[in-house]
């Protein structure tokens, strides 16, 4: 990553964060409300938008596809690293999916392609302390959730969305995709899945967010 610790770029970027953590100190857009899934549409508090925002930490990181990696490691039986080729050579799926963003706005039927959790988990194989997993990006984000939750059906290491490559500033080439959690769980620019025994914050979780982030039950923010 290239040094951006001074300068514009970093000003704007912790000007971001800095707002980011204020929303979750002073609780901000929490209604209260809760909403079924599979009832209602919306999750409470959110609306929905028909185009797709882009949020980051204001570096969008250019990973080359001969030089792209996925490492996934921690206490898994068998640790994988594959390159581009690899990659694709596995089993590819395709899935429709809500996402809904903490900043509140929600998308509809967004269509994915990608390998799935279900099939990634068979090929590493969790050992039994293994509890929760670490996403790890190319921009230095991390993003923690249970094992449990990326064990599910609808989540995706994805490269495409709507029929196209999933473009830089949504996270190509790779990008974690767990539409029942906030957007924020769902790293882009992925470059390591780590599994660990127990939970550790990742870079919006030290800073006011919560530790799960289920958009049904409003757990945007750590109390
Ligand atoms: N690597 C990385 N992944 C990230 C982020 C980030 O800054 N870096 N931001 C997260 C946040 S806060 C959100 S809301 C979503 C936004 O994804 P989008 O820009 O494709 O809408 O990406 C998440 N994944
Ligand atoms: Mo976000």
């Amino acid at each position: 990553m290239a040094d951006d610790s001074e300068g514009p770029i970093e000003g704007a970027r912790q000007k971001l964060i800095e707002t980011k953590q204020r929303w979750a100190d002073e609780g901000r857009l929490l209604t209260g409300r809760t909403a079924r899934p599979g009832v209602e549409r919306l999750p409470p508090g959110q609306r929905e938008v028909k185009n797709w925002p882009v949020l980051d930490l204001g570096v969008q990181p250019d990973v080359r596809l001969d030089r792209w990696h996925l490492r996934v490691y921690g206490l898994v039986e068998n640790p994988v690293v594959w390159d581009w080729q690899q990659f694709l050579a596995q089993p590819q799926s395709d899935d429709v999916s809500d996402m809904h963003c903490v900043t509140a706005w929600s998308r509809f039927d967004n269509r994915w392609r990608g390998v799935s959790a279900k099939y990634l988990l068979s090929v590493v194989r969790p050992k039994p302390e293994a509890r929760f997993v670490v996403f790890h990006s190319y921009d230095g984000y991390t993003t923690n959730l249970p094992l449990a939750d990326f064990d599910d059906d609808d989540v995706f290491l994805v490269h495409q969305w709507q029929g196209e490559p999933l473009t830089r500033e949504h996270g190509g080439p790779v990008r974690a995709l767990v539409p029942k959690l906030y957007l924020w769980k769902s790293a882009k620019w992925l470059s390591r899945i780590e599994f660990i025994a127990a939970d550790r914050p990742g870079f919006w979780e030290e800073r006011g967010y919560h530790g799960h982030g289920d958009p049904w039950t409003e757990e945007r923010y750590s109390d």
